[in-house]
């Protein structure tokens, strides 16, 4: 592999969450990771003959963009529902009544492999664009074990043709699939026998996620499913106190989630106990604009727990139609009150500590060398504008992408 040594660079390093920017900096890369990283006065002379070079003539190097949170595997489309929002009539109302994500459901398991891949591919390409270089995909449009499995096969499978990493997780106990109607227990054993072990044992996920709502799983239901991960040696995450407060940030921070998402109506000591666990906070912008909700995250609260608090896409067809993470950043400035230095932690090393990765989301030495290069003078240029910002180029795992 070749080893890469990036001169003239203003590096902003995200160590511990900040910017630790360095304004004339160096970067050596060999064998994939990080060898040497400093300022360019400092860089030694020898060491890194036959190093491909790249001047960055002042250009913002920062580490590649993590969204840790993503639904891309899906097809059809559900534009109409939009427009019934716009009607009045809300995201629980259309559930209820065969929309959301059971109808994305029925396209998911009417698609055939390639079609699914061909529009996962799509979306994915798309996060790539601006920078992303790790993505977590959920499973969740399957709702049979067949089609959750083949969900996280066809995620997995993208890395093999697109210069990203992928993580997967198991989020069987999405929605109530229509032919278990009133016998959600039953579905949950099934999440519980069949899903979980399958995915742990064929390698296909490395955490179990679960939608905690009223119109979706309760606390007790989702505990089992929890304890079925536990058992199978998978972490959990978990989309949690969206809608409401069911006591989701408890119950992730009891079995110590890597990371409770959404948060809108968490409680205090709920966050208080994600702090003790280690959990990150993963803030989802785009589903709060989506659905024009009202409530924003407690976000002091969750800054006064000294919560990690990463910011991701969603990209979901219902309620985050997205595949832009900087756009997400620059809403949780403008919605929440993030600073920016919060925000672009929230999509780089927050971000990675939320998939359980502690070897990436920093410019640090030994980690991974997954870097963006932009035309920017300063950080707040990422996050300032809603949309349109691209990488100048993009190294992933020591390679300059095509
Ligand atoms: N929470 C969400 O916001 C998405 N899934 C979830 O558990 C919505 C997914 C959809 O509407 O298709
Ligand atoms: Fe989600």
């Amino acid at each position: 592999m070749a080893n890469l040594l990036v001169t003239h660079a203003h590096l902003v390093t995200m160590v511990n969450g900040r910017y630790g920017a360095i304004a004339d900096g160096a970067l050596y890369v060999k064998d994939g990771h990080i060898a040497w990283l400093g300022p360019m006065s400092d860089l030694p002379r020898a060491g890194h003959d036959g190093a491909e070079r790249i001047d960055a003539k002042g250009a913002l190097v920062t580490p590649g963009l993590v969204d840790c949170h993503t639904h891309l595997v899906y097809a059809g489309s559900r534009a109409r529902e939009m427009e019934m929002r716009l009607a009045g009539r809300t995201y629980a109302e259309i559930a209820k009544a065969g929309g959301g994500i059971a109808s994305t459901m029925a396209a998911t398991r009417a698609a055939t492999n390639a079609q699914l891949r061909a529009a996962s591919a799509r979306r994915l390409q798309a996060l790539m664009e601006e920078g992303v270089t790790t993505v977590e995909i959920k499973s969740g449009y399957g709702g049979t074990v067949e089609d959750e499995l083949r969900c996280l096969r066809i995620a997995k499978s993208l890395a093999a043709d697109h210069a990203v990493s992928i993580s997967t997780t198991l989020l069987g106990a999405h929605a109530l699939p229509p032919e278990y109607k009133d016998r959600v227990d039953e579905y949950v054993d099934l999440v519980c026998t069949h899903m979980i072990p399958r995915a742990a044992k064929e390698g296909l996920a490395t955490a179990v996620d679960g939608f905690c709502e009223s119109i979706a799983f309760d606390a007790t239901q989702m505990r089992k499913v929890f304890e079925a991960a536990r058992r199978h040696g998978l972490r959990v995450k978990l989309h949690a106190d969206q809608l409401s407060d069911c006591g989701g940030a408890a119950l992730a921070a009891e079995f110590e989630a890597l990371s409770a998402d959404h948060l809108e109506y968490a409680n205090d000591e709920g966050l208080a106990a994600l702090a003790k666990a280690g959990s990150v906070a993963v803030i989802l912008p785009g589903a709060y604009y989506y659905l024009r909700e009202k409530r924003p995250p407690p976000i002091d609260a969750i800054r006064a727990h000294e919560l990690k608090m990463a910011v991701a896409t969603d990209c979901n067809p219902g309620t985050s139609p997205t595949t832009s993470l900087l756009t997400m950043a620059n809403m949780a400035c403008v919605l929440f009150g993030l600073s920016v230095e919060e925000a672009l932690a929230g999509v780089t090393c927050h971000a990675a500590a939320a998939l359980g990765l502690a070897d990436r989301g920093v410019l640090d030495h030994g980690f991974r060398a997954d870097i963006a290069i932009w035309d920017a003078a300063e950080p707040a240029e990422l996050v300032a504008g809603i949309g349109g910002m691209r990488p100048r180029s993009v190294i992933f795992e020591g390679r300059q992408r095509k």
